[in-house]
């Protein structure tokens, strides 16, 4: 039986990636996580005790641990999910970022080009390592245009440099050693079991306990929405049919500002959560979630718009989203509302949704 090593899948993507590749394959599922903050055992719960699937807790950045790991496995395919994900806590300590997020793919790298020369002969040189990267490598677009695979790298933030450099190290391996590489760049995913940091999860949990919803600047940044499972269906499409050394850009052709999604999440919650059953909402005196709506200062380096042109994993490897933004909303929104006690046991180690990332200003020379 063939193995696939899954970093970071305890985390939101990777966790919805482990059902659809178990399903999609007869592989052998390794999960390699630390279980940082993001990370929690019981975003693969179910599948613990599936006879296919094993977790090992480790740090990708822990070179000897990966490259004991690879060679006793010796995957078929490796996916990198594993990272640190938060641009906000990228300004306030962006060490972690370097470390995880550059030198754990480094060692990752290592680890499977030593191992690839044991295992080739037995994979027919079909090993494969997938990097799971972010349209945010690219910098801010202006109001027109979107980034295609050959948009020069131009990250701004933390996160953003921490995703490029590693990007760079993958694709030198590629060119260098002749390890069989890929690379995702993927748009903003939402969905069920994303941790309560980022945006939508955030303000679906403040919503529904009347605090202020914080929206940064104007609110007129914009993403390009993507529902998690499409992203993970294209991480399979192109770990199958992709071309080795290539770049594929991932988006959801949806383009929704800040401002919009909150009033999108608001008009969601007032249906399935109705504000007259809001204690706390109508204690305010608000019949509506919209009511909480804040603008807060803005996040520092903040990118203006992110657009996906996927037009090469659309022609080449037939892969578009199936979730449009609105059904895929009310679904995440139905999940959070089901999911609470989920809310209540990722956030124990100490998260209580105020704000990150407002690094102090830099003293004048
Ligand atoms: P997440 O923060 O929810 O999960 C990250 C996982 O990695 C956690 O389980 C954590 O425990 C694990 N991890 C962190 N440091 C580790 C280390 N040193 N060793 C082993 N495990 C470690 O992140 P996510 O949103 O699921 O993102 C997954 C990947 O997808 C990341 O590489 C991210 O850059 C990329 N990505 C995310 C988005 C998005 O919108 N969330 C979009 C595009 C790309
Ligand atoms: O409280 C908030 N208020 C607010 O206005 C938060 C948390 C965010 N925002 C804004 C900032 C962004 O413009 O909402 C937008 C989305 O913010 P995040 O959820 O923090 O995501 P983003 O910074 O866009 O990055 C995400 O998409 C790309 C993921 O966190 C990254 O891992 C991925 O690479």
């Amino acid at each position: 039986m063939e193995t696939i090593i899954v970093t970071g899948a305890a985390g939101f993507i990777g966790s919805s990636f482990v059902p659809i590749a178990l399903g999609a394959t007869s592989m052998r599922m390794v999960v390699v996580d630390k279980l940082t903050y993001a990370g929690s055992p019981l975003n693969f719960d179910e599948f613990a005790k599936y006879p296919r699937f094993e977790f090992v807790r480790a740090d990708i950045a822990d070179g000897r641990a990966m490259r004991e790991l690879m060679a006793a496995r010796r995957p078929l395919w490796v996916v990198n999910f594993a990272a640190e994900s938060h641009v906000d806590r990228s300004i306030d300590g962006p060490g972690e970022f370097l470390r995880t997020n550059v030198s754990g793919t480094f060692e990752l790298l290592e680890a499977l080009r030593a191992a690839t020369r044991l295992t080739d002969t037995e994979t027919s040189g079909r090993t494969r390592f997938l990097q799971v990267s972010t349209d945010e490598v690219y910098g801010s677009l202006g109001a027109t245009g979107a980034f295609s695979e050959t948009t020069p790298y131009a990250p701004n933030s933390p996160y953003a440099a921490s995703k490029a450099a590693a990007d760079h190290f993958v694709r030198a391996w590629h060119e260098t050693f002749g390890l069989a590489t890929l690379t995702t760049n993927c748009s903003n995913n939402y969905g069920p079991r994303q941790f309560p940091e980022k945006l939508i999860p955030l303000m679906i949990l403040n919503a529904l306990e009347a605090k202020p919803l914080p929206i940064y600047g104007d609110g007129g940044n914009v993403r390009d929405w993507l529902f998690v499972e499409d992203h993970c269906e294209a991480i399979l499409r192109v770990l199958q049919n992709g071309t080795p050394g290539r770049q594929y850009n991932v988006g959801g052709n949806c383009e929704r500002t800040n401002l919009q999604v909150v009033d999108t999440l608001c008009a969601a919650l007032d249906e399935l959560a109705p504000a007259a059953h809001n204690a706390k909402l109508r204690a305010r005196g608000l019949t509506s979630y919209a009511g909480l709506k804040t603008f807060v200062a803005d996040r520092p380096g903040h990118d203006r718009r992110y657009a996906i042109d996927a037009t090469r994993i659309r022609t080449e490897l037939g892969w578009t989203p199936r979730h449009d933004f609105d059904s895929g909303l009310r679904r995440t929104v139905a999940w959070y509302l089901s999911n609470l006690d989920w809310c209540r046991a990722v956030a124990e180690g100490g998260y209580e949704r105020t704000r990150l990332g407002l690094a102090p200003a830099t003293e004048a020379a």
